[in-house]
Formats: C-alpha cells, sequence, structure tokens
C-alpha cells in the first residue's frame, strides 16, 4: 500500500501513520493559512457548499444528481487536503462494519472513532444534551463547531455523534450489502439500472446517516461539520464507482448512456452549484474565480476516482495488483496444467484431470486455451473499456480456437 498512489482506501486498513496525518490534515484546514479569500477556512467552507447547493435548488440529496454532486464535494474536498500532505487520499469507511471495530484486513480491528483519529463516537458524553443523548466528537475535532444551535436552537454549538451500540443491521430499510447494491437493476432495462442502483444505495445512506451514527451527521442541513461525513461518503462514491466498472457493461461509463432514464432529469443537465459560480460564493467567485460549469455528465464528474476494491487496473500499475496478475497466472498454469505435486508424487486437477499426464507437454491446443483463460481474466479487471474489450475478443478468439482442436481430439 503506497501511501501517494492516488487510490482511495478503505480506512482501517491503511497504517496506522496514514491515519494519523489524514486527521491531521482534516484538523489543519480548519484554520490559517488554509482559509479563502473571505477568510472561512477550507474546513468551515464544506458547511457553506452544502448549504449553498440547498439554496441554489440543487436536489443533493433525494434526485438522481445525489451521487454526481457528492462525488464533486468528496473530489474538491479530497484536492484540499492534498494542500496539507500532497500523498493523501480520500480514503473510505466500510459502512457495513462499526467503526469503533471495523476490520483491519489484518485479522485485527482498528476503532475509527477515537481522539486518534476521527473523535468520539459519542458515549463518552462530552457536553451531552439530556434530551438526546450522545455528545460531542471531541478530540482532535473538538473546535470543530455546527450551527445546530444557532439554526434550531438544540443546544449543539460543536459536532457530535450517537452512534448506536454494535454494528450496522442489516435490513429492508437499514444496512444494504455492497453486492445488492451494485447489483440492484443488473436484470432491468439498462436505462432503469442507474435508478435502481441510485434507490438501493440511498436507503443504506440514509440509515449510516440518521439511524446509525446520527448526531450532526443523521441531519442532512447539519452534516458537513462531522469530518466523518467525507470518510462515509467517499463509501458512497465507491460505490457507484464500483457499479460504473462493473464488466460487460461500459456503457455505465458513458455520461449520455450511465443515467438511463434519469439522463435527462433538470437536475442532471443543470450547473452543479455552488461550484458553476451561480451562487457567487467565494472561491467559485471573484476574487478566486474558480468557477466551471460542470454538470453530472462533465467528463470530470461521470470517471470513477480509484478505489482499493477496483477490479485490477492495467493502467493504474502498482506493485500490489501485478503481484495479483502473478498470482492469477500462475493459479491457472498450475491449476490448468493438469498436475500439482503432492506428497505422494504428481496428482491430477481440473480442468482436464488425467487426460493431461504430463505438465511439460501440453498440447498445443491446451496451451491456447490456458492463454485465452489468461488474457481474458486480465481483459476482465483492465480498467478502460477500449482495453477489456480488445483484451476479451483476443482472449475468446483464442479460446474458441483451442476448443475446436480439443473437440477433434476428443470427440
Ligand atoms: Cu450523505
Amino acid at each position: 500500500m503506497a501511501l501517494g498512489d492516488g487510490i482511495r482506501r478503505n480506512v482501517a486498513t491503511v497504517s496506522a501513520q496514514e491515519r494519523t496525518l489524514l486527521r491531521d490534515a482534516f484538523v489543519a484546514i480548519d484554520a490559517a493559512p488554509y482559509v479563502f479569500s473571505d477568510g472561512v477556512s477550507f474546513w468551515d467552507k464544506q458547511e457553506q457548499v452544502h448549504k449553498d447547493a440547498h439554496l441554489a435548488g440543487q436536489d443533493v440529496h433525494v434526485g438522481p444528481a445525489f451521487l454526481p454532486w457528492h462525488r464533486v464535494i468528496c473530489d474538491k474536498l479530497e484536492a484540499l487536503l492534498r494542500q496539507f500532505d500532497a500523498r493523501l487520499s480520500l480514503h473510505y469507511w466500510d459502512w457495513t462494519t462499526d467503526p469503533r471495530a471495523s476490520p483491519d484486513g489484518q485479522g485485527g480491528t482498528v476503532n475509527l472513532m477515537d481522539p486518534n483519529f476521527m473523535g468520539d463516537d459519542g458515549s463518552a458524553g462530552i457536553n451531552r444534551v439530556a434530551a438526546d443523548g450522545g455528545g460531542d466528537i471531541g478530540p482532535p475535532f473538538q473546535n470543530f463547531e455546527s450551527s445546530e444551535d444557532d439554526e434550531i436552537g438544540n443546544g449543539h454549538t460543536h459536532a457530535w455523534r450517537n452512534v448506536v451500540a454494535g454494528p450496522p443491521v442489516f435490513g429492508p430499510t437499514s444496512m444494504q450489502s455492497d453486492h445488492s447494491i451494485i447489483t440492484a437493476g443488473d436484470a432491468l432495462p439498462t436505462v432503469s439500472q442507474y435508478h435502481a442502483m441510485d434507490t438501493k444505495l440511498k436507503i443504506a445512506h440514509a440509515y449510516a446517516h440518521s439511524d446509525y451514527i446520527q448526531g450532526s451527521i443523521g441531519h442532512p442541513h447539519f452534516s458537513f461539520h462531522d469530518p466523518f461525513v467525507f470518510l462515509l461518503h467517499s463509501n458512497v462514491d465507491r460505490l457507484w464507482a464500483t457499479w460504473q466498472r462493473a464488466p460487460g457493461r461500459s456503457w455505465r461509463v458513458d455520461p449520455n448512456q450511465t443515467y438511463g432514464i434519469d439522463g435527462s432529469a433538470p437536475s442532471i443537465l443543470a450547473d452543479l452549484e455552488p461550484w458553476a459560480g451561480g451562487t457567487h460564493l467565494v472561491p467559485w467567485a471573484p476574487p478566486e474565480n474558480q468557477q466551471t460549469s460542470i454538470t453530472s455528465k462533465s467528463a470530470s464528474v461521470v470517471a470513477p476516482p480509484i478505489y482499493d476494491t477496483d477490479t485490477i487496473g492495467l493502467v493504474a500499475t502498482t506493485s500490489d495488483k501485478w503481484s495479483q496478475v502473478a498470482q492469477i497466472l500462475f493459479g491457472i498454469t498450475n491449476d490448468g496444467s493438469g498436475v500439482v505435486l503432492g506428497p505422494s508424487g504428481p496428482q491430477p486437477v481440473g480442468p482436464w484431470g488425467p487426460l493431461v499426464a504430463n505438465a511439460s507437454h501440453l498440447a498445443p491446443a491446451h496451451q491456447d486455451a490456458l492463454l485465452g483463460i489468461a488474457i481474458n481474466e486480465l481483459a476482465s479487471m483492465a480498467n478502460t473499456t477500449e482495453l477489456r474489450e480488445q483484451g476479451l475478443r483476443a482472449g475468446t478468439r483464442m479460446l474458441t480456437g483451442a476448443v475446436k482442436q480439443l473437440q477433434k481430439l476428443h470427440g
């Protein structure tokens, strides 16, 4: 796992040092020198962005632009974190796990909600308000304010949480498995697939915010006071990205096809605010003038960021990914050759079993079949459509030829 490779990972699986760096970045961007020309810190700007989007009439929560709008805010925040340390990526919380005991991928667990990382889950009762329980997220974010008390008088002047005991629960109106979200619409006509996935994803999203974590993050209007919202939304974006990259469905990265029946919705066609400058918010207004008229169909919005759960990207090569390639090729040549070395000598295995007696003398047709399988495996993992389709054509051609030969040989 290389810090600085641009890949967004399950935050429980990165090193403790990298989590510390990410935490320090969130803390740092709430103060000078990380401020815009209006004196507002990078961090406090996030809440303004969220509220301005509401004001501009963007359906950032209920409509089809929910996913693209949140992709943009995540990308922009990641860029701001990178001003603190260019190596950082906006890692995600796997919301199917308890953030206080999230598997670290090595047999242990990590508490993402303590002073070492994202602050308290509310159970310490810091500045607890009797009416609603929970408590402030506290150190290291004890200075992260919330506008709740000012706006609705609920007694909360700082970001707070009230996380339910135990892991998220699964059910029709609560948490959904990644698989069920990503495949929600797969059996439907292509024009209906985005809508089905988006609908299912929103159920899990609402549950994570308002029923599971609760507190500031539980209220759409105040959720961006809690930095954990970005770890949650990186996961939302990962699920959308995974859906987009599903093998054999390359239309999902085509801006004109991906949204299907939602593709003509006003919010999908509208400029995404406040980044288009329509709300006159700094820095998307003078003097920075960073306004860009992007819509949900802009190439930069539809193109998915890279996550650790992506299938192998032949373009984004990391040592990790190439070792996976080597593992796959080894597996195929090992099993495919028909023998393995056991304690009592060579043992025949699939796919041809005893048909092949000698691993070092595969018939040409067998070799072609192995290569065809390997090429198709690799191609299915390519992260560009062209590469994937090219590879699948080559692999399938080779396999078809090999199968014809084998049919001749074995009747
Ligand atoms: Cu959200």
